[in-house]
């Protein structure tokens, strides 16, 4: 984090060269180990509750737009436009109104700002725990979240003590309920600890790093304003320009883990909204014309895999936590 951007990937490009050989050292296979037992205790919480994993659609004509200054991979598709996936939120709606509770262990795409390499906390491709509750609130999806977590680490902590041990990693017990802070609360925190956040954007990465260091224990942001996030998100009836979503922030510094939100799903608001947001509702069509059948309403959340890795194993950076990782700027293999 204090290295110059340039200075830290001359860094990181020599360091990942050789990505495909640390796979080798003790450190990288006790890191996968974990990251191993951790997805086995959530597929197996999520499959207990009434889940039905299903196999992630990666490519199609649109993708997530809510992806808070990133970039969407487009490519040609026999002549025609295409994305990768940078999130499967519209495919999530569909599974959901088919079969009530799935989610998917996606694989995600997204060209994130060449300074995110020196964040720590993110990768160009990265895989995530992706799902989709029907007729469910907010609330609803925060609790399987919590529940989500703690069965990871609860798991982790029983299965992998020789791993976490070789990693210096003392892992403490949590129990659900979180705490929940509204995005109010937050900025005001924020400015008391002397950090300053212009009101109606996403939480800057800086002050997200000051607000997870602060805590010890996992916690939830939750009201973002209707500008900070995508189309998706639903807005409260009674509450104008406050969404009903959420971010899931591990302690320690670590920072955001999972974000969430109840949908909007009713037609004539998407289309509001898209246009609130600049997005074309005509790449969209397959997805209006499911929401102008109907769907039920619905919540979900997505947990990055890395992310929980690097926090579970305690790694100083996200990159640690995937085999041959693909960082912003760094052409590795
Ligand atoms: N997976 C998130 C959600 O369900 C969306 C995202 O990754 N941008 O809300």
């Amino acid at each position: 984090m204090e290295l110059k951007v340039d200075t830290h990937l001359q860094q990181l490009t020599q360091i990942l060269q050789q990505s495909w050989r640390h796979i080798r050292t003790e450190r990288m296979k006790a890191t996968l180990k974990i990251q191993q037992a951790a997805c086995d205790a959530m597929r197996s919480y999520l499959k207990s509750v009434g889940f039905m994993e299903l196999l992630p659609p990666i490519i199609g004509p649109v993708t997530d737009p809510g992806i808070r200054g990133a970039k969407q991979v487009t490519f040609d598709y026999y002549g025609r436009e295409y994305k990768v996936m940078s999130s499967a939120i519209l495919y999530k709606q569909a599974a959901m109104s088919g079969l009530g509770k799935i989610f998917f262990m996606s694989p995600n795409i997204r060209l994130e700002p060449i300074d995110s390499a020196s964040s720590g906390r993110h990768l160009v491709e990265f895989v995530q725990l992706d799902l989709e509750i029907a007729n469910a609130t907010y609330f609803d999806a925060m609790s399987v979240a919590e529940n989500l977590l703690c069965a990871a680490m609860n798991t982790v902590k029983d299965e992998c003590k020789r791993e976490l041990e070789l990693l210096g990693r003392e892992l403490p017990t949590f129990s659900p309920p979180f705490k929940k802070f509204t995005y109010d609360e937050v900025l005001e925190l924020l400015r008391k600890n002397g950090m300053k956040v212009r009101y109606g954007v996403e939480i800057p990465w800086d002050a997200e790093y000051l607000i997870s260091k602060i805590m010890d224990e996992p916690f939830f942001i939750i009201d973002y304003p209707r500008g900070a996030r995508g189309f998706y998100d639903r807005e409260d009836e009674n509450r104008p320009g406050i969404l009903r979503d959420f971010d899931l922030i591990y302690p320690e510094g670590y920072g955001e883990g999972a974000s969430g939100a109840e949908r909007e799903y009713r037609y004539d608001r998407v289309m509001a909204r898209m246009r609130e947001t600049g997005e074309d509702p005509r790449k969209y069509a397959w997805y209006l014309e499911m929401l102008r059948e109907g769907i039920p309403p619905s919540a979900g959340f997505g947990i990055g895999v890395e992310r929980l890795t690097r926090y579970l194993c305690g790694l100083n950076a996200v990159w640690e936590a995937r085999l041959c990782p693909k960082v912003a700027g760094v052409y590795s293999p």
